[in-house]
């Protein structure tokens, strides 16, 4: 066994930033043009704005060994697509049975999260607010706000990521500004 050391890492909570500096991706609209419901919306900002960065992922990498919690920032920046507020991708863990926690650290988000048999249920989030992903649940995080939405997360090296039911898929609910307000509807493309 390679013992790991203790380490502390600094998080700035309106940015996720860390200290010191992990590894990091982001995503942007290119990289995801096909999870938005407004398919001619998603076209006309890459044609027209350029591209746009959704989120961000700042990361502590850990050995892929069971028992490791690997945690990491994300933040989401605000502004929606067509009616649709910028999200992640959301995935299934490789893994179904391992949960995960969110914690909000500002801004204001929704986690909406999903079964294979498809129950979805929809979870408020903002600073303060830790968000529990149980195993089995499939998770997307949406920012609803007009500021960045930045929350920490912890979960288990074994756990691994399914981006592809979800790409695939899609998630049944949909968050849209409706009437100047976050409104929770049905996803056209799952009826
Ligand atoms: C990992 C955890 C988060 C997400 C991150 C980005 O299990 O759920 O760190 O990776 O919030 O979302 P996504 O769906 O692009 O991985
Ligand atoms: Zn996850």
């Amino acid at each position: 066994m390679k013992l790991t050391q203790p380490f502390v890492t600094e998080v700035d909570f309106s940015s996720g930033v860390l200290s010191p500096a992990r590894s990091s991706y982001q995503r942007h609209l290119s990289d995801m043009p096909g999870y938005y419901a407004e398919r001619d919306v998603v076209a006309r900002i890459l044609a027209d704005e350029g591209d746009r960065l959704i989120y961000e992922v700042q990361s502590i990498t850990l050995p892929a060994d069971e028992g490791q919690l690997p945690h990491c920032t994300t933040r989401i920046l605000p502004g929606r697509i067509g009616a649709e507020f910028h999200m992640t991708k959301g995935h299934f863990h490789a893994r179904r049975e391992q949960g995960e926690v969110y914690f909000g650290l500002s801004g204001r988000g929704m986690l909406l999260l999903q079964t294979a048999d498809g129950a979805t249920s929809v979870q408020p989030m903002q600073a303060g607010t830790a968000a529990y992903v149980p195993p089995y649940w499939a998770h997307r995080t949406v920012n609803i706000g007009a500021e960045d939405f930045v929350f920490f997360c912890v979960w288990t090296a074994e756990a691994g990521h399914d981006y592809a039911t979800i790409e695939r898929d899609g998630f049944r609910k949909l968050i849209v500004l409706r009437g100047g307000q976050p409104v929770i509807i049905d996803n056209p493309k799952s009826a």
